[in-house]
């Protein structure tokens, strides 16, 4: 019935950066070609939104924010035929075209197609589908899932199993791939390592999900707030360190637990000391340093390349190294096979218009992911 038309409905709108959101009624234009309109059913909640709340990510305002959600198909634009009204979905914030250089190399998950870094704000065609009060509001990373209906380009959404329950598989969008990959694909974390996460929030915890899986002896859980221990031991971890309780640095202090380094570093918090203390925590020879964690975009990173010289790997990757719309489904039959539960990561369950208390749980380190329901 609403095919075609536009759809007046509720959205999350930020304006600009360290200001509350406001629920607003917008207006969401029918998909054009190659785009899908989607009624969101479930958001979760992820630091990256926050980074832009905060200021650390700039970027073009207004704009509904969320990338890591999942909802119905309510109607499809021309042109589309792998999608049709009612089909589950998850919104992917990496797109895959399957065409550009990086999507045809085996080794690569980054899209030429994704907006991530640039920030233009806008679908394929160079606009967006959102306005309010008159104004255009822009598109986030491809996404847009604070809101009832988003409009995506159709290389920006998987199509996912029918029995998936959307409130927990949308964890699948972002931060439990994110997590859960960088230790399976990006780090390749090897059966009997040692491996240091730092930061132990939604994604933090799914990197220590995907180091058990593969296999890791230990798992060293690094974290400034100790009340994120019981469930990083819940995950997987081993042990758990708080750099806080220590009176020399935290890579000194990982060299003296694991014979002078660990095989795997886990930077899974978005801050470039942090960073370099990962690297600096990794085994010379041999140790290799996954960046996960979104650094604010005027952060540079520094270290003496000594170290990367004596044969340490620094690396990183965006949604753990998966391919977005070929993986994405296989991880949702993969959770509806108990191959990984996603509950440990689920604190909170509210209402879409609590958003602004979802940011204030996580900002005060009380929450690890609030979904949001509509
Ligand atoms: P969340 O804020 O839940 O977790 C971060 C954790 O780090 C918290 O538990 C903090 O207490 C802890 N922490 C903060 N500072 C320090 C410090 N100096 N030393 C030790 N611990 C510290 O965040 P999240 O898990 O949702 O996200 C983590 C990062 O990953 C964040 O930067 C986010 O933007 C990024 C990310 C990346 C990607 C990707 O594709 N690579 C996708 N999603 C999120
Ligand atoms: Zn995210």
């Amino acid at each position: 019935a609403t095919a075609g038309q536009v759809i007046k409905c509720k959205a999350a709108v930020c304006w600009g950066p360290k200001q509350p959101l406001t629920i607003e009624e917008i207006e969401v234009a029918p998909p054009k070609r190659h785009e899908v309109r989607v009624k969101i059913v479930a958001t979760g909640i992820c630091r990256s939104d926050d980074h832009v709340l905060s200021g650390a990510l700039s970027l073009k305002f207004p704009v509904i924010l969320g990338h890591e959600a999942a909802g119905v198909v309510e109607s499809v634009g021309e042109g589309v035929t792998k999608f049709k009204p009612g089909d589950k979905v998850i919104p992917l914030f990496v797109p895959q075209c399957r065409e550009c250089r990086c999507c045809k190399n085996p080794e690569s998950n980054l899209c030429y197609k994704n907006d991530i870094g640039k920030y233009e704000g806008v679908l394929l065609d160079k606009t967006s589908r959102f306005t309010c009060k008159g104004k255009p509001i822009c598109n986030f990373i491809s996404t847009s899932t604070f809101t009832e209906y988003t409009v995506m380009d159709e290389i920006a959404v998987a199509k996912i199993h029918d029995d998936a329950p959307l409130e927990k598989v949308c964890l699948i969008g972002c931060g439990f791939s994110t997590g859960y990959g960088s230790a399976v694909n990006i780090g390749k974390v090897k059966p009997g390592s040692t491996c240091a996460v730092f930061g132990l929030g939604g994604v933090g915890l799914s990197v220590v999900i995907g180091c058990k899986v593969a296999g890791a002896s230990r798992i060293i859980g690094i974290d400034l707030n100790s009340d994120k221990f019981a469930k990083a031991m819940e995950c997987g971890a081993t042990e758990c360190i708080n750099p806080k309780d220590h009176n020399i640095p935290i890579h000194e202090v990982l060299a003296k637990m694991t014979d002078d380094g660990v095989d795997y570093a886990f930077e899974v918090i978005g801050n470039t000391s942090v960073m370099t203390s990962a690297l600096q925590s990794s085994h010379f020879g041999c140790g290799k340093t996954v960046i996960v964690g979104l650094a604010p975009s005027t952060a540079v990173m520094s270290f003496d390349p000594l170290l990367i010289l004596t044969g340490r790997i620094l690396t990183g990757a965006v949604f753990g190294g998966w391919k977005s719309k070929d993986d994405v489904p296989k991880l949702v039959c993969d959770y509806l096979d108990k191959k990984f539960d996603l509950d440990p990561l689920i604190t909170h369950y509210m209402p879409f218009e609590k958003i602004n208390e979802g940011f204030e749980l996580l900002r005060n380190g009380k929450s690890i992911r609030t979904i949001l329901t509509f």
